[in-house]
């Protein structure tokens, strides 16, 4: 999410915004190209869960942040609400701390993208297996896991998200689809996807600006990866090209951006452990931005 389109006011007609009517159009039925990454069979592994923290140089620039992987994707990554079920229905928005520690994760971030004016959860959610709130068909890069623990990242149509033979049992959406089964997916997304889910501004300002970032995906052992990178919009972090270069050197085969700048945040057994870019009401001050849906990684 962000606060305004300046970009935009450039136009001489800004509601007419240079775009192709088929971006946001809803695709109700048939098949729309995804992955599908089979369930992985249970293998007693060491370490269920690693966070990673990194202060890596991007183009000369030294970005902080965090690389989780977790195994079991099926029993311990859960897409919650805003501060606990009927979060999306009742447009609430809560910090990710307070999503995450009434659920008990052990990491969390936040998730998918809203209407920073109404609270309103965009795109498609599925939370512990209770379908909360529908893209209505809009095309957009999804990420979830189907009742049989089928890894599925990218493009859905309504019926896809709405299948009951497999149903999804976590399910989010994300703008821009990074990684397609280990090749960077960006221009591809770019043409592909409905660009009125963010608010930044052009698609290719929100593509190509450096800011706060976060992703989730999976890797090539079928762990779940979450990343965040700090930042601040067109002052510090990393653009979409960044974050999914960084993804391919850590073995990531899918993975969709999801939201970033103010709302960007690592949560850590319950408390804050990323710098935010979000202003308090003292300008002095950094705050978590209250945020929309939350990505969770718990016990099995
Ligand atoms: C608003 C305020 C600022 C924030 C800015 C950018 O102006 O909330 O504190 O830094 O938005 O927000 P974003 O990076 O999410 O676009």
């Amino acid at each position: 999410s962000g606060a305004s389109r300046d970009d935009d006011l450039l136009l001489p007609y800004s509601h007419a915004r240079a775009r192709f009517a088929r971006d946001c159009t809803r695709v109700r039925a048939g098949s729309r190209e995804h992955e599908s990454w089979p369930p992985t069979p249970a293998t007693p592994s060491p370490r269920g869960l690693a966070v990673r923290a990194f202060v890596s140089h991007f183009s000369d620039r030294a970005v902080a942040g965090h690389l989780t992987r977790a195994a079991e994707p099926l029993r311990t990554f859960s897409v919650l609400e805003p501060g606990g079920s009927g979060g999306c229905a009742s447009r609430r928005r809560a910090t990710v701390e307070e999503t995450a520690r009434a659920a008990g994760c052990s990491v969390a971030q936040n998730g998918g993208f809203f209407r920073m004016d109404t609270g309103e959860c965009l795109g498609n959610v599925v939370s512990d297996g209770r379908p909360v709130s529908s893209a209505g068909g809009l095309q957009n890069a999804q990420f979830g896991i189907r009742r049989d623990g089928t890894l599925v990242t990218g493009y859905l149509s309504e019926e896809e998200v709405l299948d009951t033979k497999n149903p999804f049992v976590q399910l989010l959406s994300g703008v821009v689809w990074l990684i397609r089964n280990g090749s960077v997916y960006i221009n591809e997304s770019q043409a592909a996807e409905c660009d009125e889910t963010q608010e930044t501004g052009s698609f290719s300002k929100f593509v190509n600006v450096m800011s706060a970032r976060t992703a989730v995906g999976h890797d090539r052992k079928g762990q779940l990866v979450f990343f965040h990178a700090d930042g601040q919009t067109e002052q510090r972090g990393i653009n979409l090209w960044e974050m999914a270069e960084f993804l391919l050197k850590q073995d990531v085969v899918n993975a969709i951006n999801l939201d970033g700048g103010g709302s960007a945040t690592f949560v850590l057994n319950g408390t804050l452990a990323s710098y935010p870019s979000d202003h308090c009401q003292d300008n002095m001050w950094r705050c978590p931005r209250r945020v929309s849906t939350v990505v969770c990684l718990h016990e099995p």
